[in-house]
């Protein structure tokens, strides 16, 4: 018997095939969960779809995390579910370079509405889905609690995401319900490519990390498919680090 046989998992974020969603979906499709997979918009529904197909027939629904509206047509559609991965980001290009405190009024705005109170807003739209024990995941990363030049208002949200994981798990707990995050290393990505400078840093964690490697989309999937199975049933409010240890180094 597979370890996530019997569950089905919301998987948010898959945007492309180089999405970390699509290693996540990748992943727990692997040890046998059902999936539900959500797009954005138009521009990246055929994708979402064409990915769905691989993963076993996925169910594919809309999911703009901005839209009230979206997030109610979503939790009508989607059923039980017996976890929820939040892989969602977005900063305004300008606010991925220079200084801090050119970031614009609306820049923050918008940072920390997609990037942290969406969790909130997913959690809420759907909370009567989630089964009793289910378990909640969000993609953080090492620029929430490090300075990581030009990640900028990015860290900020995160450092924002990071709390309201630890939150929720407070309010959820009650059901058995576990809310954490997994910090991963530097992937590259469509978002991570407008981070100013990010193209070298997959290199430099390699080179820096105890175990001198990067980490993939798929590496990240194995820790989702952990905390979404029963193997974590005790683990909840943490930020789990999928980074060859890199987060660990003075
Ligand atoms: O190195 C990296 N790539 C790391 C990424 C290291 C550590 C953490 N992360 C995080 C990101 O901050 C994000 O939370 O992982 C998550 C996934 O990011 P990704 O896989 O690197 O990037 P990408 O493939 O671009 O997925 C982010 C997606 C969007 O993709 P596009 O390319 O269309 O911007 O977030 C989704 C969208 O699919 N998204 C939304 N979904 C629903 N409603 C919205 C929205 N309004 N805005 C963005």
């Amino acid at each position: 018997m597979a370890l996530l046989d019997g569950k089905t998992l919301l998987v948010t974020g898959v945007a492309n095939r180089w999405s970390i969603a699509a290693g996540i979906a990748k992943q727990l499709h692997a040890h046998g969960a059902r999936l539900i997979l959500t797009y954005q918009g138009e521009r990246v529904e055929d994708a979402v779809r064409e990915h769905a197909r691989e993963f076993g027939g996925a169910a594919v629904h809309p999911c703009d995390v901005t839209s009230e509206e979206s997030l109610r047509a979503l939790a009508a559609a989607a059923g039980p579910i017996d976890g929820l991965v939040h892989s969602i980001a977005f900063v305004k290009k300008e606010d991925l370079s220079g200084k801090v405190y050119t970031t614009s009024r609306d820049g923050f705005a918008t940072a920390m509405d997609i990037s942290a109170y969406s969790l909130i807003a997913l959690v809420n739209a759907l909370e009567r889905n989630l089964n009793d024990n289910a378990s909640v995941m969000a993609l953080t990363y090492l620029g929430a609690t490090q300075i990581v030049p030009n990640y900028n208002i990015a860290g900020i949200a995160k450092a924002a995401l990071e709390s309201i994981v630890r939150y929720l798990a407070f309010d959820l707990g009650e059901r058995g319900i576990r809310v954490n995050a997994i910090s991963a290393g530097p992937i590259k990505t469509a978002s991570s490519r407008q981070v100013a400078g990010f193209s070298s840093m997959p290199a430099k964690v390699a080179a820096a990390s105890p175990l001198k490697r990067n980490v993939s989309a798929e590496d990240v999937g194995n820790c989702a498919v952990y905390l979404a199975s029963d193997l974590s049933t005790q683990v909840t409010a943490d930020v789990h680090f999928i980074d060859a240890g890199y987060h660990a180094m003075g």
